[in-house]
């Protein structure tokens, strides 16, 4: 009965994927999701990322999930891109049909990047798929390096890893070495970028990858 249930709820997220990747097509958006533990810097990197892409004369706009307040998207506005929050009012991760409404209250012309923040979690997320072209996950030296080995779902189905607050390293019992090496063994296909939100440092690399990825889709 439980099996059943659980597998209800995933029909109905994954229609709803469906409906909202046929929606980024139509409008010819890359969209991103971008998942990770609580504080990892998901917000942090998402206002680096939308100011440097708008410096190429990149347009972006970001769903914020969040359980509560509207934190996030008032730092993205300030960032300047538009954004949309959903709160979740205490569930654990956005589904597919959250999206799909927020993405029918916004204006998707002349949107070139959708980046999604999931709810902060390394655990809820990876069974919801929202309709993103690429996943992202993100983690941090404060976390520990153990995070792939104890989390191993969030690492083995990303798209894209991103280990953030590299400024931190050195300062923390954080071996970068042993991290990539268990993301690797989990998942050698996704590119892997070491960034920093606050020096800056890896944010261009990573805009360059994105911007790649968009042009191979629309070729
Ligand atoms: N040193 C350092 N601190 C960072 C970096 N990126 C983010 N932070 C700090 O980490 C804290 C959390 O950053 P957020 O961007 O809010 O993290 P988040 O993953 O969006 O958090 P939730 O949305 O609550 O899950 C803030 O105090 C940031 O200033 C970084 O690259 N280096
Ligand atoms: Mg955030």
């Amino acid at each position: 009965m439980r099996v059943e249930l659980m597998q209800g709820i995933l029909g109905d997220n994954n229609a709803a994927a469906r409906d909202n990747r046929a929606l980024f097509d139509e409008h010819g958006i890359l969209a991103v999701d971008v998942m990770g533990g609580p504080g990892c810097g998901k917000t942090s990197i998402l206002e680096q990322v939308v100011r440097e892409l708008r410096r190429r004369g990149i347009t972006s706009k970001v769903i914020e999930g969040d359980v509560a307040s509207d934190n996030d998207a008032r730092r993205i506005e300030q960032a300047g891109a538009e954004a949309f929050q959903i709160n979740t009012g205490g569930g654990c991760h956005l589904h597919a049909g959250m999206v799909r409404r927020a993405l029918k209250q916004m204006d998707l012309q002349n949107t070139h990047v959708m980046f999604i923040e999931n709810v902060g979690n390394l655990v809820c997320p990876t069974a919801f798929r929202l309709g993103a072209h690429f996943r992202f996950v993100v983690a941090s030296p404060p976390e520990g390096d153990d995070k792939p080995q104890k989390y191993p779902v969030a690492f083995r189905d990303a798209e894209g890893i991103i280990l953030n607050k590299i400024d931190l390293l050195g300062h923390l019992p954080f071996d970068a070495e042993r991290f990539w090496e268990l993301c690797t063994e989990l998942n050698s296909s996704a590119p892997q970028f070491s960034v920093s939100s606050t020096t800056g440092e890896g944010i261009e690399g990573l805009c360059d990858w994105l911007l790649e990825r968009r042009s191979k889709r629309q070729a």
